[in-house]
């Protein structure tokens, strides 16, 4: 009887992470179930077609994981292969994008089932009945196709994650992604779910605003034990908002320290959270060794932040984290969004002036400026709709969703160019800035003279004639997105972001 599950993960877009999570936490309350479980990451299997096809010779069913954007084109192709090759076996998608749009998802022919929304139970109960040769009817948490007819089955409960089993890392060839990455990594989450409700933010349709997460026992012993196993430099902490329960961030971060923890970590925040710990608390987190934080800091506007349905984030709170992590020696990156419905040219300005103090202040913030991306099932569709955004229609037309760069109907043109030279400006600043500190007074003397006007123009909103531009252009290798997750460079042209 065939039992295997193969798990595909199409490449992405950016320097690769580690294992992708989604697929060891799949694999795990599997393999307990007794179904054997294959894992292929594209991005350290780079004949992968084959291998899929290969794997899915005597499997039970293919599940394919996606985000929105150009995983879609691989899986797709992927998806049609096997579906040639095999064409009895039942192919299941599955993640953000599918769970996002089943009914979109489900309209190819070589997709037979989405799962919408966490996977590990809904997944084993469809292994369960293929196994059995019974029909998936009734089994929560996932939309199929019947007599060509697209049925969404009712929704599963979130489940407490505290009852799923610890994901399947022995599955993750960890020497193949330090080779790509140059340190070995942990991709682990703590919790799953935020509170707050971000209007251009899919957590909240995933999770319904409930923070769902391991209690500290667990993280400290499980984290710990896995870093000595797979020798972890680095440990990704991939929760939406890390420290939702600061007593919980904190008896971690103390855990670590009596485990004497030797890796590094990193996590996601709001600042309003960073905010309710004291200076010691905040030294606690780097003792045990946090070195960086990504902040969705968004905006300095009040304006553009209650149209963001982001109140919990006060400019005074960005100043206060900066300060309270540059003590501390953590490292932080903030991110920015701009373009988003309703910002006028006064709110970005304030934005690259407050940050611009910022950075001047504290020489641990670094910035990720976006353009505002409309992803599937945000809460704002209704309203970019009215203002002429083009909602894709189809899986495919999502594939050339262009991430982070500029789609807005409101975006263009002069207005554009604008925000363009703006926000080169801004980079430029702070880059310079952190540049000057380092270097010898000659260099040092050149990018102070390039640095006085940039600020004037910043100051005054004069960004004509754009020589200092042109000059930084041909001498400096302007960063202009960073990752939250890591802190690392993610580009360094600007026609990237734009
Ligand atoms: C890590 C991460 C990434 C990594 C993932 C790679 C890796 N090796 O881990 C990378 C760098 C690729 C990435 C990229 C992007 N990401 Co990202 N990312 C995340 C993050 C922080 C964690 C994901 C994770 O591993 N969670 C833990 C696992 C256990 O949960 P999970 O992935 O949701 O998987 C569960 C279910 O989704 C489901 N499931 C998942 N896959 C499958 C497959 C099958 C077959 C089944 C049955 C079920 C199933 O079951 C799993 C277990 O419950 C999330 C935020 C978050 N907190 O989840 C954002 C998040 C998923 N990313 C997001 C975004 C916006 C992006 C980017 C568009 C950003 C950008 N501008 O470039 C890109 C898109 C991809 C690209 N660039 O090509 C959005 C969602 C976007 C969307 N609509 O798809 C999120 C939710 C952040 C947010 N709140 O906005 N990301
Ligand atoms: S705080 Fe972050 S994770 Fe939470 S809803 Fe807002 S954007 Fe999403």
């Amino acid at each position: 009887m065939k039992k295997k599950v193969v798990l595909f993960y199409p490449p992405y877009d950016g320097p690769p992470l580690g294992a992708p999570l989604c697929l060891l936490s799949l694999a795990s309350p599997l393999l307990e179930a007794g179904f054997p479980v294959s894992v292929i990451d594209a991005a350290i299997r780079p004949g992968y077609d084959e291998l899929i096809l290969r794997e899915t010779q005597d499997a039970l069913c293919l599940g394919i994981s996606l985000l929105t954007g150009p995983m879609i084109r691989t899986a797709i192709r992927v998806a049609r292969r096997v579906r040639e090759a095999h064409p009895g076996l039942p192919i299941i998608f599955g993640g953000w994008h599918p769970s996002l749009t089943p009914a979109q998802t489900l309209q190819p022919d070589f997709v037979d089932v989405v799962v919408r929304g966490q996977g590990e139970l809904t997944l084993v109960e469809i292994a369960r009945r293929l196994a059995d040769g019974r029909s998936l009817e009734g089994v929560r948490g996932l939309s199929r196709k019947e007599n060509g007819r697209i049925v969404h089955e009712a929704e599963r409960p979130v489940e407490n994650v505290n009852s799923l089993p610890t994901p399947a890392y022995h599955l993750a060839d960890f020497d193949a992604y330090a080779r790509l990455r140059g340190r070995r990594e942990l991709a682990y989450a703590t919790s799953v779910g935020c509170p707050y409700a971000c209007h251009y933010c899919t957590d909240q349709v995933f999770y319904q605003r409930r923070f769902n997460a391991y209690r500290a026992e667990r993280v400290v012993n499980e984290v710990v034990e896995l870093a000595g196993r797979y020798r972890i430099d680095e440990v990704a902490f991939l929760d939406s908002n890390f420290p939702v329960d600061v007593k919980r961030a904190l008896a971690i971060a103390r855990g670590f320290i009596e485990h004497q923890a030797r890796f590094r970590w990193t996590v996601q925040a709001s600042t309003d959270l960073l905010c309710r710990m004291s200076d010691a608390d905040v030294q606690t987190l780097a003792e045990s060794g946090l070195y960086h934080i990504g902040f969705g800091t968004e905006s300095a506007s009040p304006g553009v932040l209650a149209l963001m349905n982001k109140r919990h984030q006060r400019v005074a709170d960005m100043f206060a984290t900066a300060e309270k992590t540059e003590k501390a020696g953590i490292h932080v990156t903030f991110n920015i969004i701009l373009g988003y419905p309703g910002e006028t040219e006064a709110d970005r300005l304030q934005t690259f002036r407050v940050m611009s103090e910022i950075a001047r202040r504290h020489a641990n913030v670094s910035f990720s400026p976006n353009i505002f991306t409309p992803y599937p099932g945000i809460p704002i569709w209704p309203q970019l709709r009215e203002m002429g955004v083009r909602e894709p229609q189809s899986l495919e037309e999502w594939n050339d969703l262009p991430l982070g760069k500029n789609v807005l109907p409101w975006l263009q043109g002069e207005e554009l160019l604008r925000l363009r030279r703006m926000l080169e400006f801004f980079l430029l600043n702070n880059q310079i800035r952190k540049a000057a500190s380092r270097h010898r007074w000659l260099r040092r003397g050149f990018r102070c003279a390039l640095g006085a006007p940039i600020r004037w123009r910043l100051r005054r909103s004069r960004f004509d004639f754009p020589w200092e531009l042109w000059v930084a252009r041909a001498t400096e290798r302007l960063v202009t997105r960073r990752s939250l997750l890591t802190g690392q460079a993610l580009s360094h042209s600007l026609e990237e972001v734009c």
